[in-house]
C-alpha cells in the first residue's frame, strides 16, 4: 500500500494546550508521525512517497475562503501583537452574542474561528497542515488511479476542521478534502467512515446537506466526551444529505466485541450506499493505553477492524487522524493496514 509522507508535518509543534484546568503538552505532537514512519518501515506498507503540491483550490472546495485566508495569517497577526508564543483563543460567541462582524483583532478572529483552547497556531501550522492537505490530496490521488489502497500519513489531523473552523488539533480537513476531490475527479459516490475516538464533526458539518457523500461515524458518545456537542445518534443530515450522516456513538469502556459490532452496522450500511471509494479517517485512539480516551481496544483488534475494512471491497483512502499513546501508535496503525492487506 502507498503511504504518502511529508516532513513537514514537524513544522506543527505546539507548546502547550489547556487540559484538566491546566496548560499542558501538546498530545498532538511530532513524535506522533514519526513512530508510524517508523513501523511503516519495519513492517511492511509501502513505498512511501512525498506529496504533489495541489494548491490551495482543493482546499477551497471544502473550506471558506476566509478562513483560509484566517489561518495562513493568523500566526503573523498573533506575533505582532503578543509575540513569539503559541496563539490560543480566549473567548467565544454565546447564543444572544452576534457574529455577523469578523473581528479584526487577532484574539477575536480566534474565538471567531474555533471552538476549542486545546489547538495552538504557531509559526509552522499553515505549511504543516497544507501539506498534510497535500498528502490526502495525492493518496486520493493514487487511489482514483486505479491502486487498491493508500495511507496518508499526516498530522496536524483534520477531521475536526470544518468548512469555517478549527479544533480539536485539527485545521484542515484532510479526509473531507480527498473525499471532495475524488468526487470532483469523477467518483459518483464517496463513503467517509471515521473511526477515530472522538466524533468527526468537522467532517459531519461539510457533509451535512450531501447525499453523494456518505459520513459514518463510530466514537464515544458526545455525552461523556469531546466534543460534546456533536455526534448524537439522531444526527442524521438535513434536507437531500437526510439519512447520509450516520453517528454510533459508544459508551467508555468499550471493547472489540461492542467495537466490532457496530462496525458491521457501518460497513452494511456502506454496502447499501455502493460508492465508488471509501476515505477511512483512522485514528488510534482507540486503544486501551491511550492517555485522554476510554475505549479499550487491544494492539491485534487493529488487525481485525483492517480485515473488515478491506472486506468492503472498496478502493480505499486511509487518512491518519488522533492517536496519543505514542510508543502503541506505530504498531497500532499499521495493523489497520497490514490488517487491511491480509497481513
Ligand atoms: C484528532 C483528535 O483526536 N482530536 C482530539 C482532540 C481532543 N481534545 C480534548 C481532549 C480532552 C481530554 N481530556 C481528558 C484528559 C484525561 N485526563
Ligand atoms: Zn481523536
Amino acid at each position: 500500500m502507498i503511504v504518502v509522507h511529508s516532513a513537514a508535518h514537524r513544522a506543527q509543534e505546539g507548546r502547550a494546550e489547556l487540559n484538566d484546568g491546566q496548560l499542558v503538552p501538546c498530545y498532538e505532537k511530532p513524535a506522533r508521525a514519526e513512530i508510524v514512519l517508523a513501523r511503516v518501515g519495519a513492517a511492511g506498507p509501502g513505498p512511501v512517497v512525498e506529496p504533489d503540491a495541489h494548491g490551495e483550490a482543493p482546499l477551497a472546495r471544502v473550506h471558506d475562503p476566509a478562513y483560509l485566508a484566517f489561518l495562513k495569517a493568523a500566526w503573523h497577526e498573533w506575533v505582532a501583537e503578543h509575540g513569539d508564543r503559541d496563539a490560543l483563543p480566549l473567548n467565544w460567541v454565546a447564543p444572544g452574542m452576534h457574529r455577523r462582524v469578523v473581528p479584526d483583532s487577532i484574539d477575536g478572529k480566534l474565538g471567531y474561528y474555533s471552538f476549542d483552547a486545546g489547538t495552538p497556531i504557531t509559526a509552522g501550522t499553515w505549511r504543516a497542515a497544507t501539506a498534510g492537505a497535500d498528502c490526502a490530496l495525492t493518496a486520493a490521488a493514487r487511489v482514483a488511479a486505479g491502486e487498491r489502497a493508500a495511507f496518508a500519513l499526516v498530522r496536524p489531523p483534520g477531521h475536526h476542521a470544518g468548512h469555517a473552523f478549527y479544533g480539536g488539533y485539527c485545521f484542515l480537513n484532510n479526509a473531507a478534502i480527498a473525499a471532495q476531490a475524488l468526487r470532483d475527479g469523477g467518483a459518483a459516490r464517496v463513503a467517509v467512515l471515521d473511526v477515530d475516538y472522538h466524533h468527526g464533526n468537522g467532517t459531519q458539518e461539510i457533509f451535512w446537506h450531501r447525499d453523494d457523500v456518505l459520513f459514518l461515524s463510530l466514537h464515544a458518545d458526545p455525552r461523556q466526551e469531546f466534543p460534546y456537542f456533536s455526534g448524537h445518534a439522531d444526527e442524521v443530515g438535513e434536507g437531500p444529505g437526510t439519512g447520509f450522516t450516520v453517528n454510533l456513538p459508544l459508551p467508555w469502556g468499550t471493547d472489540w466485541t461492542a467495537y466490532a459490532a457496530a462496525l458491521a452496522t457501518a460497513t452494511a450500511r456502506i454496502a447499501a450506499f455502493a460508492p465508488d471509494v471509501l476515505v477511512v479517517s483512522l485514528g488510534a485512539d482507540t486503544f486501551v493505553g491511550d492517555p485522554i480516551s476510554r475505549f479499550r481496544l487491544q494492539s491485534d483488534d487493529f488487525r481485525r477492524m483492517g480485515a473488515a475494512l478491506a472486506a468492503a471491497g472498496l478502493p480505499t483512502v486511509f487518512v491518519l487522524e488522533g492517536g496519543y499513546a505514542v510508543d502503541d501508535l506505530g504498531v497500532n496503525v499499521v495493523n489497520v493496514l497490514t490488517g487491511f492487506e491480509g497481513d
